[in-house]
């Protein structure tokens, strides 16, 4: 008998270089992320443009490919983190400092009318603590906030779940010239290792078990009555 192919519940994003540089660290561990067994849970997608007009319309896009999508976790880059940051929170805000890869540089809500701050959606304060992971709570103004803010507002009306995650520098990265030699730089092994857990912790919170979402009502046993004579 042919056995139904499993489709994903979780679409992981990374995205493409931005501000001269030729290397973005997300999209090197969504590269190795996606060469990983995860048993059909899992598609990765990547590089997204960095473009405050593309970016998410492309991840909605390639979400609604996938019937049993639970949720979404977009990667970026953050040049002088030193730990995997798991942003709690988006703010409906941009504000670029840098052009981005379509030269715009744009001002204003993300979404018009939408409320100032969303949550993140995964529950990353309830994952245990480590040394090369933090929560933290700012996503800044440029892209990555945005893509950030999209992907909750759809998950909160689609009723699904939305995060997003800021990695380091990679080891891997130095001697691309459009990063900063002296930036804190992740082994990339370290950071695989660290991103295999998290993700692995994003599923078990996809679970019903999990709680996050309320389990569907046991069906009310139907009692037809006596016979009508
Ligand atoms: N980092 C940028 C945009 C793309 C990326 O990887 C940001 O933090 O907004």
């Amino acid at each position: 008998m042919a056995e139904k192919k499993k489709s994903p519940v979780l679409l992981i994003t990374a995205f493409e270089p931005f501000d001269g540089a030729s290397t973005n660290s997300s999209l090197i561990m969504l590269e190795e992320l996606a060469k990983q067994d995860w048993d059909g849970k899992v598609v990765f997608f990547g590089p997204i443009p960095v473009s405050f007009a593309d970016a998410w319309p492309i991840i909605e896009h390639a979400l609604n490919r996938y019937p049993d999508i639970q949720g979404v976790i977009c990667m970026g880059q953050a040049e002088g983190a030193t730990r995997i940051s798991l942003e709690r929170m988006a703010v409906n805000r941009i504000h670029a400092g840098i052009p981005d890869n379509d030269g715009a540089k744009p001002r204003g809500p993300v979404i018009d009318g939408a409320p100032q701050v969303l949550k993140a959606l995964f529950p990353w304060h309830e994952l245990e603590e480590s040394p090369h992971w933090e929560c933290t709570y700012n996503a800044g103004a440029y892209v990555c906030n945005a893509v950030m803010f999209s992907a909750i507002h759809w998950a909160r009306e689609e009723e699904k779940f939305a995060g997003f995650i800021h990695l380091p520098l990679m080891e891997s990265q130095k001697g691309d010239k459009g990063l900063g030699e002296k930036s804190f730089h992740m082994k990339d092994d370290v950071a695989l290792k660290s991103l295999t857990r998290i993700i692995d912790f994003a599923l078990e919170s996809l679970e019903p078990d999990y709680g996050l979402k309320p389990k569907p009502a046991p069906q009310q046993k139907f009692n037809p009555g006596p016979p009508i004579p």
